[in-house]
């Protein structure tokens, strides 16, 4: 049983609902004033501890490994995918830049954006003002070069993607091979908070073809909410991410590079009310 609302004259009329529906050990998250039909009245987000235990399992992601570069010297590869300005470029260039955000990791950044007038040339800049290796993916046949030539300096490679719109299902295809090519640890689905949740699981549906048609690759292992910022209610944001049931390594809030990147558990627990350790991966720039 996850987070539940329950509304009420009263705090403690609604407290004591909350107590009879999930159990003597309930905790009050949130409490806020709602209207309905024009009458005020008192709303409590509630959850019981072990209850909150199970959401911060379901969002946690794996700890990094020790050595992010792979036993066959391949770094370790980290796509992002999502809707046409979700923030998958600026999200890129955080995490390639932020130092710390992989430990003593070195980053790389790869694009497959060939598409768009600029898509490229918005990360390029952010890794030559970074110092950081940058490569241009168009074909299949690149994929292994590119690769070879980042894996002589980094060892982890960041790649971003075109956004997705799904009247340019062609172009859809030859990103995805290419993302096939690429054969990334993890795929982001990267999406922002303003997103009305019924869309979000549309979404991810479309995102998540993991292991389907045999092709191992495409589909996406983690949630990345970005626009934290743009929202006024946290609790939504943390539901939207609960609900898709994919841990969530990070969040941004906000447009600067590499400032506005967070741990992804800590702050979508401090969506719920809620203060956690940070998480294991997350290291100090
Ligand atoms: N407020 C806010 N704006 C953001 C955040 N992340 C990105 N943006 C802004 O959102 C806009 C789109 O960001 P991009 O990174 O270009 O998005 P994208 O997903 O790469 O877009 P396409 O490549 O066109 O699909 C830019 O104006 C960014 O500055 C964030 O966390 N908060
Ligand atoms: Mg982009």
């Amino acid at each position: 049983m996850g987070p539940e609302r329950f509304r009420g004259a009263d705090l403690s009329q609604v407290a004591d609902r909350a107590r009879r529906a999930m159990g003597d050990d309930v905790m009050i998250l949130h409490t806020r004033t709602v209207r309905e039909g024009g009458v005020p009245l008192v709303e409590v987000l509630a959850a019981t501890s072990g209850a909150i235990d199970r959401v911060r399992a379901r969002m946690e992601p794996k700890p990094f490994p020790m050595r992010m570069r792979k036993a066959d010297g391949t770094p370790y590869c980290i796509a992002l995918v999502g809707p046409t300005g979700a923030g998958k470029t600026t999200t890129a260039a955080k995490l390639a830049v932020r130092r710390g955000t992989f430990g003593a990791a070195r980053t790389g950044l790869l694009t497959l954006d060939t598409y768009r007038v600029g898509g490229m040339e918005q990360l390029a800049t952010y890794a030559e003002l970074a110092d950081v290796p940058f490569e241009v993916v168009y074909d299949v046949q690149e994929v292994e070069a590119a690769m070879k030539r980042l894996s002589t300096t980094c060892d982890v490679v960041i790649v971003d993607t075109p956004g997705r719109s799904p009247s340019s299902a062609e172009l859809t295809e030859r990103w995805r091979s290419l993302l096939d090519a690429l054969a990334p640890d993890e795929v982001h689905l990267v999406l922002p908070a303003t997103l009305r949740p019924d869309l979000a699981a549309d979404i991810a549906r479309s995102y998540g073809a993991r292991g389907q048609g045999g092709v191992k690759h495409r589909g996406a292992t983690h949630v990345l909410v970005t626009k934290f910022d743009e929202v006024p209610r946290e609790t939504g944001i943390a539901d939207l991410a609960l609900s898709l049931e994919m841990p969530a390594r990070w969040i941004t809030d906000g447009q600067d590079v590499p400032t506005d990147l967070k741990p992804g558990v800590v702050r979508l627990m401090r969506a719920y009310g809620l203060t956690v350790d940070a998480e294991p991966d997350w290291l100090p720039a």
